[in-house]
């Protein structure tokens, strides 16, 4: 357990909270491995249909601690990425569960990347994302060369990437990086709303929409085809399936239980 991350279940969501407000929420090694934790806990435990993650403070998250990252006695950079950062994006997108998002102040470097692995990401209208990394003469990480392309088209991406601009929630959502932008004053009730609403879906649907999302950008048509029938066949078998076409026919409203 860290004080640094903060997470309650709350009917059958795991909200996680970033907590290290007076560092605009960086990680150092303790806060990036309790979220692998958190992250685990979600994929691993039924009773977790949905998760949120945030940020206390004015920030969501300023990525690595750059006084850890040039501390001699701290972990060197290339266990940084790969024993951090890494394993947070493939925690993310392999997790079976629904990840919200919610950017609530600056996303910057891998905080940033990490926002926008998530299955639906939203924003605070003060919110704002920066591809800080050129700007200390590193290089994007935590998966943002792979899927910042894929959000926002190459060209966008790679001036982003190399100039390091700071974007606001408003331009982000125009540009297709987030889903949507939320005021302020409803931020928080409105993206655990959110929250709440995937966790009483589908959770099995849910889980291989992204096993085949995963996969959109590299199988070709004819391959990702198959993949739908195969993912289609197990949500088939489901029993929110059965449940969501008994209660259509019912004219009522379903029940799933994520089975
Ligand atoms: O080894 C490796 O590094 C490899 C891994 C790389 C992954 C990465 O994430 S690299 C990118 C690291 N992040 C950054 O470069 C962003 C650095 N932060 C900023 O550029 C600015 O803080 C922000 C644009 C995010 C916000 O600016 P502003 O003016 O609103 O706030 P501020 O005053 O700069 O920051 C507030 C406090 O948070 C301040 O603390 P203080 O001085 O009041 O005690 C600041 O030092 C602290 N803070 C913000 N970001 C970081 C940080 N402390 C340590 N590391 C940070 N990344």
């Amino acid at each position: 357990m860290s004080d640094f991350i903060q997470s309650e279940l709350q009917n059958q969501v795991l909200n996680i909270y970033f907590n290290r407000p007076d560092k605009y929420n960086a990680f150092v090694r303790e806060m990036a491995l309790a979220f692998q934790a958190e992250l685990d806990r979600a994929s691993e435990d039924d009773n977790i249909r949905a998760v949120y993650v945030s940020g206390r403070g004015r920030a969501f998250c300023a990525g690595q601690d750059l006084a850890e990252a040039v501390d001699p006695n701290g972990p060197e950079l290339s266990r940084i990425v790969s024993e951090h950062y890494n394993p947070i994006i493939l925690k993310i997108r392999r997790c079976p569960k629904p990840i919200v998002m919610a950017v609530n102040g600056v996303a910057a470097g891998a905080g940033a990347n990490i926002a926008l692995a998530g299955d639906v990401v939203v924003a605070a209208r003060s919110a704002s994302f920066i591809q800080a990394f050129s700007k200390i003469g590193l290089i994007p990480d935590s998966g943002g060369t792979y899927t910042l392309p894929r959000l926002i088209g190459f060209g966008k991406a790679s001036a982003l990437m190399m100039l390091g601009d700071r974007v606001s929630a408003d331009e982000a959502s125009a540009l297709g990086m987030i889903y949507k932008v939320l005021d302020d004053e409803v931020f928080e009730k409105e993206s655990l709303a959110i929250a709440q609403t995937l966790s009483q879906m589908p959770t099995k649907a849910l889980a291989l929409t992204k096993k085949a999302l995963n996969k959109s950008f590299s199988n070709d048509l004819v391959t990702q085809l198959h993949l739908e029938d195969e993912l289609q066949t197990q949500a088939g078998n489901s029993l929110d399936y059965q449940e969501g076409v008994k209660a259509f026919l019912e004219k009522r409203k379903p029940e799933f239980t994520g089975k």
